[in-house]
C-alpha cells in the first residue's frame, strides 16, 4: 500500500479510524511524503522534506521508473503542486517545483482549470461564511484572529471545509505576525494556527497548527495567546 503525503498514518483520517490494524503495517506500507515531521511509518519511507509538494516527489519518481506520462497523470501531479503551493506561492517553491510544473505542462498538464477549481470557484456558503468570519476578526497583540461557532455554519449551511484558507487570507495582514481561527465544535473548540514571519518559530506553530481544545470557554483564551515570540519585539518590515 502507498500513503502519498501522510505524515503519520493517522492522517489517513477515517480509513485509519475504521480499521486500525489496514495501517499497521501487516500490509507493507510504501511511504512518500514531504513532510519534515513524517514519523516513517512506511517499511520503505521516501521523504524529502525539501519538496514543495508530495506529487513532486511522485513526479521524480515516475521519471525514474520510466513510466510514461499521460495528459491526466500530469495532470493530476499538477493539481497536487498547485494545491500544497496555492499556486506556485508558498515559500516552499523552488526551481525545482516550476520546473517539474513546467515538465507536466509540457506533458499535457494545463493549469488554467485548476487554479479556477481551486482558488476561484466558491460556493455562496463559502462567501457568507467567510462574511461571518471577517466580521468577528479580532487582534490581541500581533495575533489577528476570528471564531466560527457551529450556529454559523448552521445559519449558512457552510461546512468546515470550507474555511480553509482564512487563515492563510489572515496571516497576509499588515502588522500581524500570527493568525488564528477557532472553530466551535460539538466537544469544544479547535484552533487553526499559521504565522508568515520567519522569528516566530514555524516548528511550534506545525506542532499546534491544529489543537483540539476540549473546554470551550476555560481554555479560549489560552489558545489566544500569541505563540511564545511572537509577542516580544515589532512585526519587521
Ligand atoms: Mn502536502
Amino acid at each position: 500500500m502507498v500513503l502519498a503525503d501522510h505524515s503519520d498514518r493517522t492522517r489517513a483520517g477515517k480509513f485509519y479510524r475504521d480499521d486500525k490494524s489496514r495501517t499497521d503495517g501487516t500490509i507493507p506500507i510504501i511511504n512518500i511524503d514531504h513532510h519534515v515531521t513524517n514519523d516513517r511509518f512506511g517499511v520503505i519511507n521516501i521523504i524529502q522534506p525539501g519538496a514543495a509538494s508530495t506529487t513532486e516527489i511522485l513526479a521524480d519518481l515516475l521519471a525514474i521508473w520510466g513510466t510514461v506520462l499521460t495528459r491526466d497523470i500530469a495532470q493530476c501531479l499538477l493539481a497536487g503542486i498547485y494545491g500544497d503551493t496555492l499556486g506556485l506561492r508558498t515559500e516552499s517553491t523552488t526551481a525545482r517545483t516550476l520546473r517539474t510544473s513546467a515538465d507536466l505542462v509540457d506533458n499535457g498538464g494545463n493549469p488554467v482549470p485548476i487554479v479556477n477549481a481551486l482558488f476561484r470557484l466558491k460556493s455562496k456558503s463559502s462567501v457568507m461564511l467567510w462574511r461571518a468570519a471577517l466580521r468577528g476578526v479580532q487582534w490581541t497583540g500581533d495575533l489577528i484572529w476570528t471564531e466560527l461557532k457551529q450556529s454559523t455554519f448552521d445559519e449558512v449551511g457552510a461546512q468546515r471545509s470550507e474555511a480553509e484558507g482564512m487563515v492563510n487570507f489572515l496571516v497576509g495582514t499588515e502588522g500581524s505576525r500570527a493568525a488564528a481561527i477557532l472553530y466551535e465544535t460539538p466537544t469544544g473548540w479547535r484552533v487553526s494556527m499559521r504565522s508568515m514571519t520567519e522569528d516566530v518559530d514555524v516548528a511550534v506553530i506545525a506542532r499546534i497548527e491544529v489543537v483540539d481544545i476540549p473546554a470551550p470557554l476555560a481554555c479560549r483564551s489560552r489558545a489566544m495567546r500569541p505563540p511564545r515570540r511572537a509577542s516580544s519585539t515589532p512585526l519587521r518590515k
